[in-house]
């Protein structure tokens, strides 16, 4: 079996005003649909975060697949090294996100980690379905069926997103509703995570903070403590935002109240120092990105917990990678989302399904799309898990007529990459993303 064809194809999913540390969603997320196609008319799917240049990468790189055996990982990581280079060789140690790489590093590598692992998991699922195999059967064998996400809750402006911008649809009832209502206030989230569990019946919730004062996301945090009681697991993440002393400060006073603390400050260094202190777990989906970061993260003791996301960490593989240093190192294993349609869904419901230690539920922002490319349009989560679907690969098909409609979308959005900064500016003109806010 060979590679014979490669379709790349850019979409724009309709996304709310959603705010984080970053600024603002823009009303579209980009997203990039890979498909290989084998010479005997089999395909295999990817889905990565969209960007012109994360594309032109893409379509860079694809051409050397011309004829790969997608079996061939090691030739697959040969051809990466050799088109990309190797930045992780002449600094073993640098964090992609943390003090010591610059900004053209870390983009370098995260390119290069899309572009593994769309092609990674496209093989996957192009073998899968070749075999008649499932991709968690090929990844090491399903531990579990029922994959548990948690909620993900946004401050956010009103609006609906997409073509809606700021307005909202008439007529919508439960989260269809409450997905286009302003969250602002400490009782705004408790609406918002009410809403989200009623549908989806999510068991622990994540709120994405960054975007206020530190003062009205704990109490927000406090607000959802006490809506849900001690039982519900809670997880912040303010991105990185916050000062030591602020995420000290207000660490102290979330800390009893949360499953996890996720980036409270930048860097493995702070992050080492501020967790000893508090002595509350801490999570990272920033500082450490790579199993390049791993050996600092050992040194330092930077985090209790680490979010995978194959999209970020390259692949399958590396994920696998990841978990096995987890358990072997005593780290918890979580996983990291942006906003994404369904072939993603699946992608990291098969990882999840496959990896034992993964110790939480996984974040997911899948209720704040609308729109999917699937067959069948919208996977249905409930009772707060993905179910596994049977299919061989991934489980699902593309909807060609949806992805043209998607694809369509892009074109008249018009919008060449995330810009939650741009976005926040038409709103707040004085508003600058910088790396430590409050
Ligand atoms: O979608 O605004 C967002 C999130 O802030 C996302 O970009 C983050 O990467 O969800 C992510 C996180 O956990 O840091
Ligand atoms: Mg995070």
């Amino acid at each position: 079996m060979k590679i014979r064809d490669i379709n790349i194809t850019p979409i724009a999913l309709s996304d709310p005003p959603l705010l984080s540390a970053a600024g603002r969603h823009q009303s579209y997320a980009l997203r990039l649909v890979v498909e290989i196609v084998s010479d005997d008319g089999i395909s295999g799917l990817a889905e990565l975060p969209g960007g012109v240049k994360g594309e032109a990468a893409l379509r860079e790189f694809a051409p050397r697949l011309d004829g790969h055996d997608p079996f061939d990982f090691n030739r697959l990581d040969r051809l990466i090294d050799e088109h990309f280079g190797n930045p992780q060789d002449t600094d073993p140690f640098a964090s992609s996100l943390g003090s010591t790489a610059s900004k053209k590093e870390a983009n370098a590598r995260r390119r290069k980690s899309h572009v593994r692992s769309a092609f990674e998991v496209a093989c996957y699922d192009l073998i899968g379905k070749a075999m008649n195999k499932r991709v968690a059967d090929l990844l090491g064998g399903v531990v579990r069926r029922e994959v548990p996400c948690s909620a993900y809750l946004f401050f956010k402006y009103e609006g609906g997103g997409g073509e809606l911008g700021v307005n909202k649809a008439p007529g919508l009832t439960g989260w269809e509703a409450q997905r286009q209502e302003a969250a602002l206030t400490p009782e705004g989230i408790v609406a918002e995570a009410d809403a989200m569990i009623k549908a989806f019946g999510f068991k622990s919730i994540k709120l994405k903070g960054g975007a206020f004062d530190p003062e009205l996301e704990t109490n927000a945090i406090l607000a959802l403590r006490d809506h849900f009681g001690p039982d519900m697991p809670l997880r912040f993440d303010p991105n990185a935002c916050w000062s030591m002393e602020t995420a000290r400060k207000w660490g102290k006073i979330m800390g009893p109240a949360l499953q996890y603390y996720e980036d409270p400050v930048r860097g493995q260094e702070q992050m080492a120092e501020l967790s000893k202190e508090l002595g509350i777990p801490f999570a990272t989906n920033m500082c450490t990105t790579a199993l390049a970061d791993l050996p600092g993260s050992l040194r330092l003791g930077s985090e209790q917990i680490i979010l995978s996301d194959h999209h970020f960490w390259g692949g399958f593989q590396p994920c696998m990678t990841l978990a096995q240093f987890c358990k072997v190192f005593g780290r918890g294993l979580s996983m990291h989302s942006n906003s994404h349609a369904g072939i993603s869904l699946m992608a990291m419901a098969h990882l999840a399904a496959a990896t034992p230690n993964l110790t939480y539920a996984v974040d997911t922002h899948y209720p704040w799309q609308r729109e999917d490319i699937i067959v069948g349009g919208r996977y249905k989560i409930e009772n707060g898990n993905i179910t596994l679907p049977d299919g061989p690969g991934l489980g699902v098909e593309l909807d060609r007529a949806a992805l043209d409609r998607l694809h369509k979308q892009y074109l008249a959005a018009g919008i060449e990459e995330r810009d939650d900064q741009t976005e926040m500016r038409k709103f707040r003109p004085e508003f600058t993303a910088t790396p430590t806010q409050f």
